[in-house]
């Protein structure tokens, strides 16, 4: 074959390129009209496989660097991979179709192959659906488009109105499924609302006690332009968030339960509605990302409520051989740390008086105290008591971050104003408390003391600091350290978050 029939075959080529692509675009959007954004959603899975599946420097680099984007990426991957096999599909079938003379053929091929593929992926045989619908309808579209001009007769067939139409068909079912897939979504991630959690089935708690510990939390703050409050909002989905899937799971309270397993006398289960008639709490907590930046956001504060969890536990006899758990939740996160920490951990239902949004945990995840956030497990529905030590999800992936937080005091604000400047942050010490802040102007070699906010009511907070001064004329080195309750300086040494958490001095150079 010469370069020249080589390059006609490749544009003819072309079109059927092209319509096989905006089929497997359709298929994606048609499986997000049906399931919204579920584990059902096709590329949830497939998001899910590559972020276990990633080297570890790569999901390491994702957290401590990309943060979120990370997660979008993940995401987007699986999208283009599962719209470029349903286009390959699409394609065969076109061709095949042609071959056959069968106008039929490619338009099923494809939804019945495009449906296995979901099916195998998500394991919803009716979601999957969408998918079938999406992929199957372009596909068609481009058949009769084609019929129609070959029908005519009138000039030659180049392909070029196949494509068209099934680009313009792709833009239809895209914005529709766009519109239903946020409909179907159920709490769309933490920016949908919760309902809030009433008074009822939270014993020893209730609404308006909830809404004056709130409302005292947020007038303490110290109102610094641009810098987070000392609690945080949920609704505007402010509250930072870390997820091993970039699709939550979605469980339904009706059908949740947490067991009690593993080393014990009797194995013992709770369902929702027991679970909210057990005494509960109200207290605020702070929660931290072992893999955030030194001066990250992924810190935050909420009011919580929730059931200790001990009571639960030692219903069940706990017999431990390395006084040591395992919680695992529904999306398949496990975490392993000595049962001491659990001593005053919660299985929290509610958040700032709403109930637990999916994206944080819903319907229950366990809070606990003082440790980096990732033992903090949501969707929770297993407690394994352990015989022996074993890794957590992360511990796989070399990370040490069931132990107690660092200390930490972060510069989030700066102004000036009248030749002054101010200076502020947030900072914590998990259950040994913020003692004292201090402030450098001068890169570390005079220290100030900064003022606090008064300590919110939990165990387990953060503080605000603020500090003012006469701007020195010149460019300077701004520093700021914390002492925890023990009376315990906040580390100099620097190190990544990689893999025990990120530590040293916050600075910042005010011109
Ligand atoms: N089931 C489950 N629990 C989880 C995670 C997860 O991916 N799955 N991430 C953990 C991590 S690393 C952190 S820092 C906190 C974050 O809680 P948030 O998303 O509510 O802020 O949840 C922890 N609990
Ligand atoms: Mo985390």
């Amino acid at each position: 074959m010469n370069a020249d029939t080589l390059t006609t075959r490749t544009l003819a080529a072309l079109p059927t390129a092209a319509v096989g692509l905006f089929a497997g675009i359709a298929a994606v959007a048609g499986s997000y009209a049906a399931a919204g954004f579920t584990p059902s959603f096709v590329a949830a899975p497939v998001a899910g496989f590559l972020s276990r599946q990633l080297p570890d420097v790569v999901i390491r680099y994702a957290i401590t660097v990309l943060g979120s984007l990370g997660q979008q990426l993940n995401l987007l991957s699986a999208v283009a991979l599962v719209a470029t096999v349903v286009g390959v599909l699409a394609a065969s079938g076109l061709v095949l179709g042609r071959h056959l003379n069968n106008r039929a053929v490619p338009a099923v091929l494809t939804g019945v192959g495009t449906w296995a593929l979901s099916v195998l992926l998500t394991g919803s045989v009716l979601l999957s659906l969408g998918a079938a619908g999406g992929a199957a309808a372009v596909v068609a579209l481009a058949v009769v488009v084609r019929t129609v001009e070959v029908g005519s007769e009138s000039r030659t067939v180049d392909g070029r109105r196949e494509v068209v139409g099934a680009g313009l068909s792709v833009l239809g079912i895209g914005a529709t499924s766009y519109v239903l897939g946020q409909q179907r979504t159920p709490g769309k991630g933490a920016v949908g609302s919760s309902p809030a959690l009433g008074d009822s089935g939270a014993n020893g708690t209730d609404a308006s006690s909830r809404q004056a510990l709130l409302q005292q939390g947020r007038e303490e703050a110290f109102d610094l332009g641009g810098m987070d409050g000392l609690v945080t909002e949920v609704e505007g989905g402010d509250f930072y968030q870390v997820d091993i899937n970039a699709v939550d799971p979605t469980v339904d309270e009706s059908e949740w339960s947490l067991s009690v397993t593993g080393a014990v006398e009797t194995e013992v289960s709770v369902g929702y509605e027991e679970l909210r008639s057990m005494p509960a709490t109200d207290r605020f907590e702070t929660l931290r990302c072992v893999g955030e930046q030194l001066n990250g956001h992924k810190m935050d504060t909420a009011l919580w409520t929730g059931t200790p969890i001990m009571d639960l536990v030692e219903r069940a006899g706990p017999q431990s051989g390395c006084e040591c758990v395992m919680l695992r939740a529904e999306d398949d996160y496990f975490e392993e740390f000595p049962m001491a920490a659990l001593e005053d951990a919660l299985l929290a239902y509610g958040m700032n008086g709403n109930q637990l949004p999916r994206a944080h945990g819903y319907p229950v995840r366990a809070l606990v105290p003082g440790h980096w956030g990732e033992i903090s497990v949501k969707w929770i529905d297993e407690i394994e008591i352990l015989e022996r030590e074993a890794d957590g999800y992360w511990e796989q992936r070399g990370w040490h971050g069931t132990g107690p937080v660092n200390t930490v005091a972060k510069i989030h604000h700066d102004s000036q104003q009248d030749g002054r400047v101010t200076v502020g942050g947030h900072a914590y010490a998990g259950t040994r408390g913020i003692q004292q802040v201090e402030v450098s102007t001068d890169g570390g070699s005079t220290w100030n003391e900064a003022d606090l906010t008064p300590p919110l009511d939990g165990i387990d907070v953060w503080r605000q600091w603020r500090y003012e001064y006469d701007h020195p004329g010149s460019s300077h080195e701004v520093v700021a350290r914390a002492t925890d309750g023990n009376g315990r300086l906040q580390s100099r040494e620097e190190a990544d978050p990689f893999p025990s958490g990120p530590s040293g001095w916050v600075s910042k150079t005010i011109n």
